[in-house]
């Protein structure tokens, strides 16, 4: 391939969503005249599996847009933006919001609300959950929220030193447990610290993959019952951090950990990182989980909501 080819490439990587389907001219005259063709429609699924929609949601758009051409209703390139965007706002505005109002949403820390609110941290090694409780913190003790930040994963030894150093750094309590301990009674104890200090806040970091026969699900639900035992509706919120990069693995992950317990929501962790936006619409449609927040990057304060409105922006700009 000629050095123009590949630049060219290059380029095409970079574009939006939105510059990659206007690439496939479904709005030129003759395929208007003609009626979208099912190449065409071919077309436009891969480039929406590309940027991780994943199939029910590729299918969902794909299907929305060929009953609306056959209505004659997309002639135009607004027209088809139009179409896009409204149909990825309902897929997302249905999934089903949190019960309970989170952290940074505009109703919590109301005066009644139940003290320690908790919040468990929930994912596989490596996406981003220790980062994520520490961005979590950060952003509640700058609502001027008192947190304690508990690592119950005793059994890699980073972990708990990792979720140590930020709590020093940004001054939260930090609870933690014996090497090799029993992960629940961390969490026990870190509920009663949580709860003796009138902490506002719990933040609990869990493990991604146990070192033991122990079934991961298992040892989670048992640390989610203890909390629940110790404190009125909790665990209040119980996070999802996924790695937006991750492409597919992400729909198995919260197949996996949705099914060992009811999900509030999904951090989209590295979002940084990826040009390829449509993990979002694909875990609304398939989970009617909503993705809460978005992880920008390393430091404590990466940390950003989910708004639908800015994320079609980018998404079909
Ligand atoms: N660029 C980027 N890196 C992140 C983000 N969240 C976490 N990381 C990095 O991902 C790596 C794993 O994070 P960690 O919190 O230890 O994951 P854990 O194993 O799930 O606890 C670390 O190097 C983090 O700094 C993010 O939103 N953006
Ligand atoms: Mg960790």
């Amino acid at each position: 391939m000629s050095g123009d080819g590949m630049s060219l490439r290059g380029q095409r990587q970079g574009r939006s969503l939105w510059q990659k389907i206007v690439d496939l001219s479904l709005t030129d005259v003759s395929v208007l005249v003609k009626g979208i063709d099912a190449d065409s429609i071919e077309e436009l699924e891969r480039v929406l599996l590309e940027a991780d929609f994943g199939v029910d949601a590729s299918m969902d758009l794909v299907g929305e847009l060929e009953s609306a051409a056959r209505r004659g209703k997309v002639k135009t390139e607004e027209e088809l933006r139009d179409l896009l965007a409204g149909r990825i706002r309902q897929i997302l505005e249905a999934a089903a919001p949190a019960e309970s109002p989170g952290v940074g949403s505009p109703e919590f820390g109301a005066a009644d609300a139940v003290r320690p609110h908790v919040i468990l941290v929930l994912g596989v090694n490596g996406t981003g959950k220790t980062t994520t409780a520490a961005k979590l913190a950060r952003r509640a003790m700058d609502a001027g929220l008192t947190v304690v930040l508990a690592a119950t994963d005793t059994f890699r030894s980073g972990a708990q030193e990792q979720l140590r150093i930020w709590a020093d750094r940004l001054g939260a309590d930090f609870v933690g447990g014996q090497p090799g301990g029993d992960p629940a009674a961390v969490a026990f104890d870190a509920t009663r610290a949580a709860a003796a200090r009138g902490a506002d806040v719990l933040i609990v970091d869990t493990a991604g993959r146990l070192h033991t026969q122990a079934n991961l699900m298992e040892e989670l639900r048992k640390i989610d019952r203890v909390i629940g035992r110790l404190v009125e509706g909790a665990p209040h919120e119980r996070l999802l951090v996924v790695d937006s990069t991750a492409g597919q693995n992400v729909l198995n992950q919260v197949r996996d950990f949705g099914e060992g317990l009811p999900l509030t929501g999904i951090v989209l962790s590295k979002y940084d990182s990826t040009a390829r936006g449509g993990t979002v619409v694909a875990v609304s449609r398939e989970f009617g989980v909503p993705v809460g927040w978005l992880g920008t990057g390393e430091g404590d304060r990466d940390l950003a909501p989910f708004e639908v409105g800015p994320y079609l922006d980018k998404l079909l700009r």
